[in-house]
């Protein structure tokens, strides 16, 4: 077991868990740093936050998460070069993980999923009430974008990596991106998607900020665009593992076992595993796994967290 509490196979050449347990205990550094200069007024931009935001805002990226995301941006920081051993990556990382917390806040609430329980806890707005989450979740969304360009540009990348770092995360989150998937998803409810719509749906609601997550971490660390377009492209990959990894969990794993309710299967919504049976959808994820590695193979990137990255992903149990 990792640090973590999940299971991680072990690994002759690399051991994946003691890489998690440190990584995501630098990340959580990095957390608590976000946060306290969220809470200062020149971030904020509020001479007193409005009351329950701060508590909901520690809420909503404090409390648990694999930190999957982050642990993808310092991993391809690296793989692309990347010297710092600072907490400058760490920033840069904690940065894209606000935009997640805010997005799983969002997601949570009663007009979108209407979910108790995240991260085996109450969801944000069931712990700080729902006017508390929604500022909390808007408020880390500029509040992510400019964390992200001050710790980039301290990085390799400098100011011109600072930009495309700032690009990147606004279109991973945006319409083009995880709202856009979000929004299609919401439209598609009470019908069922054929594949390429559902591809299309989780490439943007998921897949765009772990894809992101990867053209980040690159960047910062001044990656001509070749080596950005090839972590992009295992983190494209990776994306697809990933969700339909979560959908097979989705129909297999218990509320305790995933620490929130299994939303798709009781909300009926389309899904891998129903098109396609358990079985199918394993080896779907199992052929973007391959994918996953052989774009870092093209690319000449060695890599061993990333590796042990994308078989985790899909033997993950939570
Ligand atoms: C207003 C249309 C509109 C959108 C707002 C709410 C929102 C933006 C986007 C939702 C995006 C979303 C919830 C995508 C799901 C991503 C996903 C699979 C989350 C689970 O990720 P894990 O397993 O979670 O990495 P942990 O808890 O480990 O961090």
């Amino acid at each position: 077991m990792s640090p973590g509490g999940e299971h991680v196979a072990p690994s002759a050449t690399f051991d994946l868990a003691a890489f998690l347990g440190r990584e995501r205990s630098r990340v959580e550094q990095a957390l608590e740093r976000a946060v306290t200069a969220f809470e200062e007024p020149p971030a904020s931009a509020f001479e007193e936050l409005p009351s329950g935001v701060s508590e909901a805002v520690r809420h909503a990226v404090l409390a648990g998460g694999k930190r999957l995301r982050p642990i993808l941006v310092v991993a391809a920081y690296r793989a692309a070069g990347g010297r710092e051993e600072g907490p400058g990556p760490y920033d840069l990382a904690a940065a894209v993980e606000l935009i997640h917390a805010y997005s799983l806040a969002h997601d949570d609430l009663p007009c979108m999923d209407d979910a108790d329980l995240r991260r085996g806890l109450p969801s944000t707005h069931r712990a700080h009430g729902i006017d508390a989450a929604v500022r909390a979740g808007a408020l880390l969304i500029p509040f992510a974008h400019l964390c992200a360009r001050s710790a980039a540009a301290a990085l390799e990348g400098g100011e011109e990596g600072a930009r495309g770092v700032v690009r990147t995360l606004a279109r991973a989150a945006g319409g083009g991106g995880m709202v856009g998937g979000q929004l299609l998803d919401l439209l598609a409810e009470g019908r069922t998607p054929g594949p390429d719509e559902l591809e299309e749906i989780h490439r943007r609601k998921t897949g765009a900020l772990l894809e992101g997550s990867l053209r980040v971490g690159a960047l910062a660390a001044g990656a001509p665009e070749t080596g950005v377009e090839a972590l992009g492209l295992y983190g494209r990959r990776l994306g697809l593992a990933f969700q339909i990894a979560d959908d097979v969990l989705d129909a297999t794993a218990t509320a305790e076992e995933l620490g929130k309710h299994p939303s798709d299967r009781e909300r009926g919504k389309s899904t891998y595993v129903g098109l396609h049976g358990i079985d199918g959808a394993r080896e779907r994820a199992r052929a973007e796994v391959d994918e996953a590695t052989t774009a870092l193979d093209r690319a000449g990137l060695d890599a061993p967290p990333l590796r042990a990255l994308a078989e985790w992903v899909v033997t993950r149990r939570r």
